[in-house]
């Protein structure tokens, strides 16, 4: 099954907005897996955003993603990557579609509220990188022949 790392990030946390994204995410059929909230060290944040390593606005995202706590999750489903890439919508809250994550709860592409891993292989990464060492829980739940 795929799995793919979501990140609400610190103005989705401050916003009060992790109940609304993770609703969204239950409710589409996706699995969590793993979550914890978090503290990030620009260390962290360095590697996790290391291909917009040369980005005019690298360190922006970096001081933006250490600003606060952020809620890091493993989900799981069928085409995991790509679904969870559709509800977040555009990176620019402004062009993001309505009925998105962004599209409905954010305006700024500096704070839009929630990420997601865009490959397979960025989630294989990205899984190893937040929740490396930690075993993703391994469950089902009664629903889950029903998705
Ligand atoms: P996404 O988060 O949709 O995968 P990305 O990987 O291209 O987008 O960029 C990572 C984050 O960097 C994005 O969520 C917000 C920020 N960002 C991207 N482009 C930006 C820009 N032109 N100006 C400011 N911040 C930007
Ligand atoms: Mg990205």
């Amino acid at each position: 099954m795929e799995q793919t790392f979501v990140m609400i990030k610190p103005d989705g946390v401050q916003r009060g907005l992790i109940g609304d994204i993770v609703y969204r995410l239950e409710r589409r059929g996706l699995r969590l897996v793993a979550a914890k909230l978090m503290q990030v060290s620009r260390q962290l944040a360095e590697k996790h955003y290391e291909e917009h390593r040369d980005k005019p606005f690298f360190g922006e995202l970096v001081s933006f993603i250490t600003s606060g706590p952020v809620f890091a999750m493993v989900w799981e489903g069928q085409g995991a990557i790509a679904v969870v890439r559709q509800m977040m919508g555009k990176t620019n809250p402004q062009e993001a579609a309505p009925g998105t994550i962004r599209g409905d709860l954010a305006l700024s592409i500096g704070m839009n509220v929630v990420h997601g891993s865009d490959s397979p292989e960025s989630a294989a990464r990205e899984i190893a990188l937040w929740f490396g060492g930690e075993t993703p829980l391994k469950y089902e739940r009664s629903m889950d022949r029903w998705i």
